[in-house]
C-alpha cells in the first residue's frame, strides 16, 4: 500500500498526501475531493532551507546542549515569567504536546487569535458552535454567495465545484472568481456590516423571509428587522460603493434559490470582525439558510470541534495579538513566526528583544529565528506522527511518520525531555496516538471526525435558549477615511511567513505612483518601503499588501476586536508617498 499522510499546513484545503516510490510528495489520486492534486507550497515542501542545527547566540550547538540549556533556563524562571507562543505553522494536533508540559509547569499561555477569532466570536454568538460546509454540502446548492474569501487562493479545491454554480462574490478586489461570477460587488472595504444588514432589510421587504425557520429558531428576529431599518439606504449604500440595483440583483438570484453563503477571513480584519459576520450569518438565517441540505453559512469553521484533548493546557493565558513579550524572562515560540505576524512589527520587536532568554522552535530561518537566542529546529510533518482536522470540513486525517530524520526533533520528544526533566506526568506516545485515532471514522477511504453533524445545525442551535440569536444592537461607522485602505489577505506564493515573500504594494494603475518604484507607506502604527506593482482588479482606494510581506505588520495596530480578542490588521488606512 502507498504511505498517506495530509498537508500539515494552514489551509482550507487539509489535501491528502502520498510518497511515490521516490519518496517524492504527491497528491493523493484516490481523494475524492483534494483528487491529487497539491498546490506549490506542498510540491516544492522539499526545496524549502530548512533549520538544520541549534543555534545558542548565533553559535552552532548540539541538540543535547540546546535541552540543557532551556531546561536549566526554565529551572531558573518563575513559571508565571514563562510564555508559551504557539503558532499555526503545522496545525496537526500533536503540536500541543508541548503545551502539557509548559502548562503543568505553569507558563502564561495566549488566547484569542491573529486568524479568525473576530468573526468567529460572531458565529458563537449567533450559533453557539461553529460548524463549516462540507464541500459535499456546497456541491448540493444552485448560489454561492463568496464573500470576502479567495479561494483561488486560499481554498483550490472547492473550484471545480463552484465551476457549476451561480456564483456572486463581494469583494473589494476583483479575484480571479469574480472575473467568472454573475455578479461582483466591488465594495469598499469596511462595508460589509451595511451591506448585509440591507441585504436583510431588503430580503423582509421582498417577503423572502423563511417564515418557518424564524418561528422555530428565530423569534426575535423583529427586533432584528427594526435593528435593519436604522440604516440609512441611500447614504450608506454611496459610502460603500454599493447601488440599489446591486442589492436587487443579489436578491433576485438567490430567490428560492439554494444558497451557500461562504465567508472568509478578509470581512472581520476589523475591531468590529465579529458584528460583521453576524450580520452576515443573520442574513443567511433571515432566509432560512441554516440547517438545510444544499444551504449554509460557512466561515472558518473551529477544527477542533469534535475533538477532545489528551493534553494539560496553560491555565492563565493572555491576548495573543496584544502581547507584551517583555513582561517575560523566558519566551518560548513554536510554530509561528511573530516577529512578521503579530500586528504593530515595532512594538513587537521592542518588547521581545527585552526578553532575557528566547526560544525559537520551528522548521525555518525567520525573523524571530534571528530575535531568538536559542533555536531549536523542528522536524517536518513526514518525521512524526500526527493527526490534523480541518476548519472546511469534518476530516481527521491520520499522519503517520513516514520517514527517519537525523535533523531535528518533533514536538512529542521535545516535550518527554521536559517533562522527564521536571518530573510531570507524560504518557506514551503511542496512548495520544490511539486517544485521536478513537476519535475517527473512516466513511468510503476518507478519514472523518466520529461526531460531525450531517446537516449542520438541522436540530437546532448550541445557544443558551436552543434559538439562532439575531443581535439587537450594531455600531455603524462607515464614514469615509483619509488615505488609501488597507488590504492584507493571501498570497499564491506564500503560506502567511513561509515560502516565497516579495516586498511590493499593489494598487490600481490609476494611483498615480509608478510601476516599479519605491514608495513609503505610513499610518500612525509606523511605516513601510515597498516597491510599488500595478493591478487592475483593485479599487483605485485600495493598496493590497500580502500576508508576509516582509514588515507588512508595521502597519496594522496592536488592538484587539471588539469579540473575540482577533487581530484587526485592516482597520487604519495608509498613506503612500513616493521616494
Ligand atoms: N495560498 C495561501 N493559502 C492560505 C494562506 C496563505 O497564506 N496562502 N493562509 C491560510 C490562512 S492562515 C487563512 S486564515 C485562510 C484565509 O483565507 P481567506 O478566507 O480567503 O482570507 P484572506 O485571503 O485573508 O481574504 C480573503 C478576501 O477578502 C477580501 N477582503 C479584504 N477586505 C475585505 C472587506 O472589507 N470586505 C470584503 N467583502 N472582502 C474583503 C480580500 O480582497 C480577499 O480576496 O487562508 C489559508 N490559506
Ligand atoms: N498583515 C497580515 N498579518 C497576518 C495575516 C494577514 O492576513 N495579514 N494573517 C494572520 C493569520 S490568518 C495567521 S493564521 C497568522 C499566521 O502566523 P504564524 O502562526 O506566525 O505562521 P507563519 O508565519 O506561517 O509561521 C509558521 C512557522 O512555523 C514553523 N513550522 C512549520 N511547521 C512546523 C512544525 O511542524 N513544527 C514546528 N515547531 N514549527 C513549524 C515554520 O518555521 C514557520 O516559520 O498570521 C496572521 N498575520
Ligand atoms: S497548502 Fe492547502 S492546497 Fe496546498 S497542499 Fe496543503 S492543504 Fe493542499
Ligand atoms: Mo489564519
Amino acid at each position: 500500500m502507498v504511505p498517506t499522510t495530509a498537508c500539515p499546513l494552514d489551509c482550507y484545503d487539509a489535501c491528502r498526501v502520498v510518497l511515490d516510490e521516490k519518496g517524492r510528495i504527491k497528491g493523493d489520486k484516490t481523494h475524492p475531493v483534494t483528487r491529487g492534486y497539491l498546490c506549490p507550497h506542498l510540491n516544492h515542501f522539499e526545496d524549502q532551507p530548512r533549520l538544520t542545527d541549534p543555534t545558542y547566540k548565533g553559535e552552532v550547538i548540539t541538540m543535547e546542549e540546546a535541552y540543557n540549556l532551556l531546561i536549566a533556563q526554565l529551572q531558573t524562571t518563575h513559571p508565571a515569567k514563562t510564555l508559551y507562543y504557539r503558532g499555526s505553522g503545522n496545525v496537526g494536533v500533536m503540536q500541543r504536546v508541548t503545551e502539557h508540559f509548559f502548562g503543568q509547569f505553569g507558563a502564561m499561555g495566549t488566547r484569542g487569535s491573529l486568524c479568525d477569532g473576530a468573526g468567529e466570536a460572531g458565529i458563537i454568538a449567533g450559533r453557539g458552535v461553529n460548524y463549516p460546509l462540507s464541500p459535499e454540502m456546497i456541491d448540493k446548492s444552485e448560489v454561492v454567495i463568496v464573500w470576502g474569501r479567495n479561494p483561488s487562493v486560499t481554498h483550490s479545491h472547492l473550484l471545480p465545484i463552484l465551476q457549476t454554480k451561480t456564483v456572486i462574490v463581494i469583494d473589494p478586489i476583483a479575484i480571479p472568481l469574480a472575473q467568472k461570477a454573475q455578479l461582483h460587488i466591488q465594495l469598499k472595504p469596511h462595508g460589509d456590516l451595511a451591506l448585509a444588514l440591507l441585504l436583510s432589510r431588503f430580503a423582509l421587504i421582498e417577503g423572502m423571509e423563511d417564515t418557518q425557520f424564524l418561528d422555530n429558531y428565530g423569534s426575535d428576529y423583529e427586533e432584528f428587522y427594526e435593528l435593519t431599518q436604522t440604516v440609512r439606504i441611500k447614504a450608506t449604500l454611496n459610502t460603500i460603493g454599493v447601488s440599489l440595483g446591486q442589492i436587487g440583483d443579489i436578491l433576485a438570484l438567490i430567490r428560492n434559490k439554494r444558497t451557500v453563503i461562504l465567508v472568509g477571513a478578509g470581512v472581520q480584519k476589523y475591531r468590529n470582525g465579529a458584528d460583521v459576520v453576524r450580520a452576515i450569518d443573520a442574513f443567511g438565517a433571515i432566509l432560512g439558510l441554516l440547517g438545510k441540505e444544499g444551504c449554509g453559512v460557512s466561515y472558518l469553521g473551529n477544527s477542533l470541534e469534535g475533538i477532545t484533548l489528551p493534553f494539560a493546557a496553560c491555565k492563565h493565558k493572555m491576548p495573543k495579538p496584544t502581547l507584551d513579550f517583555s513582561r517575560f524572562e523566558t519566551v518560548f515560540i513554536q510554530g509561528g513566526n511573530p516577529l512578521s505576524q503579530m500586528p504593530n512589527t515595532s512594538k513587537v520587536e521592542r518588547e521581545f528583544s527585552q526578553v532575557p532568554f528566547k526560544v525559537y522552535f520551528g522548521l525555518y530561518d525567520n525573523e524571530t529565528s534571528q530575535a531568538s537566542d536559542l533555536v531549536i529546529p523542528a522536524q517536518t510533518f513526514l518525521e512524526k506522527n500526527d493527526f490534523r482536522a480541518s476548519y472546511s470540513d469534518f476530516t481527521f486525517q491520520t499522519m503517520p511518520q513516514l520517514r527517519f530524520s537525523p535533523i531535528g526533533i518533533s514536538e512529542y520528544a521535545l516535550a518527554k525531555i521536559l517533562c522527564d526533566a521536571f518530573g510531570l506526568p507524560l504518557k506514551e506516545e503511542v496512548v495520544y496516538l490511539d486517544h485521536f485515532r478513537a476519535q475517527i471514522a473512516v466513511q468510503e477511504g476518507i478519514e472523518y471526525k466520529k461526531e460531525s453533524p450531517p446537516i449542520p445545525y438541522s436540530d437546532g442551535f448550541s445557544t443558551p435558549c436552543g434559538n439562532f440569536e439575531f443581535m439587537d444592537e450594531v455600531e455603524l461607522n462607515v464614514g469615509q477615511e483619509e488615505g488609501f485602505y488597507l488590504i492584507t489577505p493571501k498570497s499564491s506564493h506564500a503560506l502567511n511567513s513561509q515560502f516565497s515573500r516579495k516586498a511590493n504594494a499593489f494598487f490600481h494603475p490609476t494611483c498615480g505612483f509608478e510601476a516599479g518604484k519605491w514608495v513609503k507607506i505610513s499610518n500612525k502604527v509606523g511605516e513601510v518601503t515597498l516597491m510599488v506593482q500595478y493591478d487592475a482588479k483593485i479599487r483605485p482606494d485600495c493598496v493590497l499588501i500580502y500576508s508576509g510581506t516582509p514588515k507588512i505588520n508595521h502597519l496594522t495596530p496592536s488592538q484587539l476586536s471588539y469579540e473575540g480578542e482577533g487581530a484587526i490588521y485592516q482597520e487604519l488606512n495608509v498613506k503612500v508617498t513616493p521616494l
